[in-house]
């Protein structure tokens, strides 16, 4: 299962999760998936092709879907190559056609290298793993069959309404069917659809829902939509969707939700665990969902690209809200002018947003995490980016967490270079400002003090009286070391960081809320900046095991006091 939910109820699901045979490096024999490459022994620091192959029994059309296959994907049925993908964090689908009763053969080729030909997926200060690292699995359809199922809430007048979005499919024949949707006992007829051989017909309609439930984060109620195609009065295909009825507005400085101002207390989670590196058994993502919540947390982002699926199921299910970011972290001019940036960055945009449009606890989209916004050929592509989130999602607001107020804030008299502004010049675009700020780590400077001048940088250039969210914030520790002195990388100096840090944003009301850097030390691509101790990053206030560090209790401390 992709999801926590059944997704069909007319559909032959085949699990594709368990054991596959895995070619990679000296490595031949079998190997869990979903999983990383590197934590099998031997294959710890593999770069390179990884080949896994399993059989399947399965008749007629198939749809094999990937939730994440890192970093680029070639899938082959009997030899065949059905088809390809590009990204590590977003899911895709190609269908096998017309299969003979019996057994057949699936070849996945995942490849993990940097190279031209990836854009996003570049050396960083997070791991670019390999392997198929999210669940996959294969579904049995007819000619014709449905996907891409969207819900979007909408309030109008205190009333709620849906809109929802399909696709009906033909594999190679035309027909002519009713599509219907069914929410909680009611029956929405969405109108009939004609489509083509082998072709497809897009479904958009919008109905009230009167007896909707709201979600919350207190009381996260979430609905679940069944979309029905049907051919000469026979259900032929369904698909299931969940959404929750809730409000994201942006007013003035405040993001209300539900019409209530939010103040986030969240953490920067990254994909990655000592045991199951990027691959995290749902178990561990409940963890650490647990973990936010005892350390008094309400918020987690997603930093810097668009998280399983299932995680986003269980943030709404646990009523955390998420800022959920497509992929790209600290590219430079270079990298964002690299001819495939446009077209990669339009792509995961395009997924993520197709992918997770309908999930309640997603309050805003990020993108272009601290990239060359200071960059004026770069201006335009940002530009371009907000205007298609803003086009695929206009219920919620837009940001980007950027690290550029002008250098003299920054304690730094550096003059920007020819075709470079002093600081970042993209906030006009966004509903909301993000910085991502280190005061007493990287800069030598009181937080409060820090926070205000980059605010008012910000309101000068482009923010002015907008919502203000410290994006990332936090200091680094070695768990385990404890020093009296407090040296840096002590757990200790990091917990008097943290709690200077966290007391001044959560004291400072025109703030709208904080992501702490970060949930949990991440390992970092070996390639990218050997200066980091044990090639981690850790500014986790756990470590890579989930085992908390001091400053869990101060974290919790601050968190607590303003609930
Ligand atoms: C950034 C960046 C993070 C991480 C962090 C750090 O601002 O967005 O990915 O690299 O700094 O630890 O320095």
């Amino acid at each position: 299962m992709l999801r926590s939910f059944e997704t069909s109820t007319l559909r032959r699901i085949i699990d594709l999760n368990g054991l596959w045979h895995l070619a990679a490096g000296s490595f031949s024999g079998p190997a869990y998936v979903p999983g990383c490459v590197e934590c099998i022994p031997g294959l710890e620091n593999h770069r390179g092709i990884s080949v896994f192959e399993r059989r399947i029994l399965c008749r007629g059309n198939v749809i094999f879907s990937f939730s994440g296959v890192s970093r680029f994907a070639r899938v082959l049925l009997d030899g065949k190559e059905l088809g390809t993908h590009e990204g590590p964090y977003t899911g895709f689908s190609v269908v096998a056609s017309s299969l003979s009763p019996g057994e057949h053969l699936i070849r996945v080729e995942a490849d993990n290298r940097f190279g031209e030909e990836s854009a996003l997926s570049v050396p960083n200060d997070y791991m670019t793993y390999g392997g198929i690292t999210r669940a996959c699995m294969a579904e049995e359809v007819g000619n014709a069959f449905l996907s891409g199922l969207t819900l979007v809430p909408e309030e109008r007048d205190g009333r709620w309404a849906l809109r929802v979005r399909v696709r009906a499919n033909s594999v190679r024949d035309p027909f002519e069917g009713s599509v219907r949707c069914e929410i909680c006992g009611r029956v929405f007829p969405l109108g009939s659809v004609c489509v083509p051989a082998g072709s497809f017909a897009d479904i958009d309609a919008a109905f009230a829902v009167p007896d909707a439930k709201a979600w919350s984060p207190e009381d996260p109620c979430l609905t679940s939509v069944r979309c029905v195609l049907s051919l000469d009065g026979a259900d032929t295909d369904d698909l299931i969707e969940r959404t929750g009825f809730r409000t994201v507005q942006v007013r003035g400085s405040k993001i209300l939700l539900n019409g209530r101002p939010v103040r986030i207390r969240g953490f920067n989670r990254h994909e990655d665990h000592a045991l199951f590196g990027c691959a995290l058994p749902h178990a561990a993502m409940a963890a650490d969902i647990q973990i936010i919540r005892s350390l008094g947390g309400n918020a987690v982002r997603t930093s810097h690209y668009p998280s399983d699926p299932y995680f986003l199921d269980l943030c709404d299910e646990s009523g955390i809200l998420v800022w959920e970011e497509s992929h790209a972290r600290g590219l430079n001019r270079e990298q964002m002018l690299h001819p495939q940036f446009l077209a990669q960055s339009i792509q995961c945009v395009e997924e993520m947003i197709l992918r997770d449009v309908s999930h309640p606890s997603i309050f805003i989209w990020g993108l272009l995490n601290e990239c060359a916004a200071d960059c004026m050929e770069c201006v335009p592509l940002y530009s371009r980016l907000v205007s298609l989130i803003r086009t695929l999602d206009p219920t919620r607001p837009v940001t980007s967490a950027t690290c550029r107020p002008a250098a003299s804030v920054n304690l730094r008299s550096a003059s920007p270079a020819p075709g470079f502004s002093d600081g970042d010049s993209t906030l006009h675009l966004y509903d909301v400002i993000s910085f991502n700020c280190y005061p007493g780590w990287y800069l030598d400077i009181p937080s409060g003090e820090y926070l205000r001048n980059v605010r008012a940088w910000a309101q000068a250039n482009g923010g002015q009286g907008k919502p203000f969210i410290v994006s990332e914030i936090g200091a680094g520790a070695i768990y385990g070391f404890r020093s009296a002195a407090k040296a840096k990388w002590s757990e200790e100096r990091q917990a008097d960081i943290l709690r200077e840090q966290l007391t001044a944003v959560m004291n400072d009301a025109e703030i709208t809320g904080v992501f702490i850097w970060q949930l949990s030390d991440c390992r970092v691509s070996d390639e990218w900046f050997a200066s980091r101790p044990r090639t981690m990053n850790n500014k986790g206030v756990t470590d890579e095991y989930r085992r908390m560090k001091l400053s869990c209790a101060t974290v919790r401390e601050v968190f607590m006091s303003h609930r």
